[in-house]
């Protein structure tokens, strides 16, 4: 299966026909238990917390897409940044970026801190800076890229290289999906997404996911998966498949939409200045070219003031005002107040006057033209 290209394998991996009916998508095994024909006998399957098919075929299917040998599917992105924290203990040291989604910070410094964890927050983009903040102590190093929100890239290959021995290197994907770029393959250890976002891709369902070419990761995660017990409902793992199937396709159109309207607002007098890898005006749009294979469908927006940026998010149509972002649906958003609210008081404080767009798969005409009239006076 592996030697199929990337568009057949989101359709195909971790899937065959279902050997009794012919179905040709999983069943959704809405089931908690398995009947078993003896004491500590079965069919791979004894308690749904710990294994069910559909989760099965969604996780083999992820894990084909990340180019990795595992896979394990949870609740929610949060529940599996959670799990992969859990490999750590008190008194180890994490180093993280400092743009990341405003739930991984709060996760982190108000949830795990209290644990024992320290946590250096970094300019990823200075490998100088990440050089220097480990310490003999730091067991993971956690990498978002593009960021949220600002669409900052760190060099997966280079600070994976960097990374001393014995220090896992995770990389949060969600914004990019395993269409644009695969950090297993450039060397992290861990990649997980928010499978809510493009993975999923219709706004309908909350989940995450992460694969590993580790024996070791897999069999400590997969022991915390079950001990923890986040694990997704069955209907969820089969809406995440299902959305998987076109992932190549809509990342094309999210990818192209987004750089037509980045192009757009830069070129626009009520926009101070546009975040979006694609842009030749991107600090790092060399390494967006090497890393990724398109640019994504996220654009973030610097506008005069914080009232501005928020009178503009309350006056587009087409563009919801809602958190989240990957669905087919174009999202508009104020970080500052809503996703990275958590963040607002702490050093990593996001820009009151930023704007975050979900790019969707509309038309891109009827897309700018909502853009235009909301910052239109
Ligand atoms: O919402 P959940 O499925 O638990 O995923 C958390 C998460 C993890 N990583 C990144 C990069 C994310 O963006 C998110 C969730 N983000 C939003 C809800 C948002 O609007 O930014």
């Amino acid at each position: 299966m592996s030697d199929y290209h990337f568009d057949t394998l989101t359709i195909h991996a971790g899937q065959e026909p279902d050997p009794t009916t012919g179905a040709i998508m999983p069943p959704i095994y809405q089931t908690s238990t398995y009947v078993q024909p003896a004491p500590a006998e079965h069919k791979g399957y004894e308690y749904s917390r710990t294994d069910n098919p559909t989760r099965t075929a969604l996780q083999d299917c992820f894990a084909a897409l990340e180019g990795a040998k595992y896979g394990l599917a949870f609740a929610s992105g949060m529940a599996t940044t959670d799990t992969i924290l859990r490999l750590l203990k008190p008194g180890d040291h994490v180093v993280v970026g400092n743009d990341v989604y405003g739930g991984t910070y709060r996760l982190f410094e108000r949830v795990y801190a209290r644990y024992g964890l320290h946590f250096s927050w970094v300019d990823l983009t200075d490998l100088d800076a990440v050089k220097a903040a480990f310490t003999p102590q730091t067991r993971l190093l956690w990498l978002e890229t593009p960021t949220n929100p600002y669409l900052a890239l760190a060099d997966i290959e280079a600070l994976a290289q960097l990374a001393p021995d014995g220090v896992i290197v995770a990389v949060d994907n969600t914004f990019a999906s395993p269409a644009l770029q695969q950090p297993l393959k450039l060397g992290a250890h861990i990649v997980m997404h928010s499978a809510t976002k493009y993975l999923g891709g219709h706004s309908d369902v909350v989940g995450g996911i992460l694969a590993t070419n580790d024996a070791e990761l897999y069999e400590q995660l997969k022991f915390l998966q079950n001990a923890v017990g986040a694990v997704p409902a069955p209907l969820d793992c089969f809406l995440v498949l299902r959305g998987i199937k076109t992932l190549s396709v809509r990342m094309e159109r999210h990818c192209e939409n987004a750089m037509k309207i980045a192009r757009f607002l830069e070129d626009h007098p009520a926009v101070k200045r546009v975040y979006y890898p694609g842009l030749e005006s991107h600090p790092q749009h060399e390494l967006a070219k090497r890393q990724m294979r398109a640019f994504g469908g996220m654009v973030s927006i610097i506008l005069e003031n914080e009232a501005v940026a928020k009178l503009m998010v309350t006056r587009t149509k087409l563009f919801s005002l809602a958190e989240s972002l990957g669905g087919v649906e174009s999202l508009i958003e104020h970080p500052y107040s809503m996703t990275h609210a958590s963040t607002a008081d702490s050093d990593i404080a996001v820009n009151p006057a930023l704007v975050r767009l979900s790019v969707g798969i509309e038309h891109v005409e009827d897309l700018m033209a909502d853009l235009q009239q909301a910052l239109t006076d």
